[in-house]
């Protein structure tokens, strides 16, 4: 953690990288808070991950850092593909892994957006 609270962001994690445009990505959306594409290893029919275009690392400060129309903008967005998929019928599930301990392996806050099937009950 900085002084500040904000822990040290990476410039070279690969969603930073993709959000500049070094290497390619499956996009499915875009905005001006957020871009939302296809995981690389899907778990699921749909398995979309939707970050934010600032430099934050997990949920927490994202939430705590980010101005509240980033914020809005992201969750608009993570709402718009959902829909747009198809999946608000039938329901889809949002998950988001924060540190070590959830096994989080890019730091770049980001939330996976599951759908297409019908998913499993949630286990830790
Ligand atoms: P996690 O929440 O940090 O564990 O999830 C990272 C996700 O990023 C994981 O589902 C990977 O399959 C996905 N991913 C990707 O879509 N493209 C990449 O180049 C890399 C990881 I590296």
């Amino acid at each position: 953690m900085s002084v500040s609270g904000k822990p040290p962001y990476d410039p070279a994690n690969i969603f930073a990288r993709i959000l500049r445009g070094e290497i390619p990505c499956q996009r499915v959306d875009e905005s001006e808070h957020a871009l939302a594409f296809h995981d690389i290893a899907p778990q699921a029919p749909v398995h979309v991950l939707v970050i934010p275009k600032g430099d934050w690392v997990s949920a927490a400060d994202f939430h705590a850092g980010a101005s509240n129309a980033a914020i809005a903008g992201f969750w608009r967005l993570v709402a718009k593909v959902a829909r747009d998929l198809g999946l608000e019928d039938r329901g889809y599930r949002l998950l988001s892994n924060m540190g070590e301990d959830a096994g989080q392996e890019v730091a770049h806050f980001h939330v996976h957006l599951f759908g297409g099937r019908r998913l499993g009950r949630m286990v830790p």
